[in-house]
């Protein structure tokens, strides 16, 4: 070998050494996640806020996430998208916690994003805000930004699993009521840690977070909230249609699903139904191509799909492999997740369709 070959290799091998040391003075860098963070800059104030329609992983991912963001020195206050009902409500009465304020537009303002990354369920002007992160465990959805943006998304069960991952990331001890708002968002967007979605850190969590929380009968504690997600008390139907509503940009198509839980109180067919009698009334008022209902059974392990919208009888049968009722349903068996079974089912059944 050359003597200037020699060199070659010495000074690469110099290089090569520096910059591992410096790597490791990297990995002992105490909490790089935090310097992250607070290294963005946010102006006067954050606002965090969930999809609309809030359920509890929206409202309670916002809710934590802005307290987790307080402690950094951020100036973040919680919103959401839409009046708080159901079940939301009642694990904030039962914490003696009110619910945030409704922020309708979006428009010029710094935000962060928990629980969605699509443009068609967030607050109206989203498009128009200075969106600084995004906290999320959907797929990628049509968000984008012109500017830099933290964007944390992981494949857990629930939002408020990600937040929770957070606080341990940096160091932070959720208190009590912290712990209890992402436990109750983490039960209800895995069902209890039933639904297809739960992975082994939700379940980690939950137990974590469950002690944290000083919740003593959390089988009771879950029931309630059960009963307050499917207690439509004093709401009409388009309200119990919306009450768990979603949009989304599938192949240029803008597609509904709403989500609604049969109960003792309101079996099944007759929920079917009431919805089937106000789902085109929403889908012309709200501009969709498609509105697809998801009302679970778990009880009877059904899950009956009523739909309207030019084709959607079609993306349906394609979706669920089945025939549809002459009263525009689907009957299929019991569905756990919008977002891992039926958003998927619905997607390439429209992509079929298109293809026919
Ligand atoms: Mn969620």
């Amino acid at each position: 070998m050359k003597p200037l070959k020699h060199l070659l290799l010495l000074v690469l091998a110099a290089v090569s050494l520096a910059s591992c040391s410096e790597t490791e003075e990297h990995t002992v860098y105490a909490t790089p996640l935090r310097t992250v963070i607070t290294g963005m800059e946010y102006g006067d104030s954050v606002l965090v806020v969930g999809h609309k329609s809030p359920d509890s992983d929206a409202t309670f991912s916002a809710m934590a996430y802005a307290a987790l963001l307080q402690r950094l020195g951020i100036n973040a206050k919680a919103r959401v998208a839409g009046k708080v009902i159901c079940e939301p409500r009642y694990v904030l009465q039962a914490a003696g916690i009110p619910a945030p304020p409704v922020l309708t537009d979006a428009t010029g303002l710094n935000v962060v994003m928990t629980d969605h990354s699509e443009f068609a369920q967030a607050v109206d002007g989203m498009a128009q805000a200075n969106i600084l992160h995004v906290i999320d465990h959907h797929g990628t959805g049509s968000v984008t930004t012109a500017h830099p943006l933290f964007y944390y998304a992981l494949p857990l069960g629930s939002t408020c699993t990600i937040v929770a991952t957070m606080y341990e990331e940096l160091g932070e001890q959720p208190t009590a009521a912290e712990a209890r708002l992402l436990l109750s968002g983490l039960l209800s967007d895995t069902d209890s840690l039933t639904s297809a979605t739960t992975t082994p850190t939700d379940r980690r969590l939950f137990a974590q977070l469950l002690a944290q929380s000083g919740i003593s009968d959390i089988g009771a504690y879950y029931a309630e909230m059960r009963r307050a997600r499917t207690s439509f008390d004093g709401m009409t139907d388009e309200e119990i249609l919306l009450s768990d509503f979603k949009e989304y940009d599938i192949e240029g198509l803008r597609v509904g699903i709403g989500s609604v839980f049969a109960s003792e109180r309101l079996g099944v067919e007759e929920l079917c139904q009431r919805m089937r009698a106000v789902m085109d009334g929403v889908r012309t008022a709200k501009g969709l191509d498609m509105v697809f209902m998801m009302l679970g059974d778990r009880q009877a392990d059904v899950t009956h799909v009523p739909f309207c919208g030019d084709g959607a009888r079609q993306v349906a049968e394609l979706a669920f492999g089945a025939s549809a009722t002459p009263d525009d349903c689907i009957v299929t068996r019991y569905i756990s997740s919008r977002k891992a079974q039926f958003l998927p089912a619905i997607t390439e059944g429209i992509s079929k369709w298109k293809n026919i």
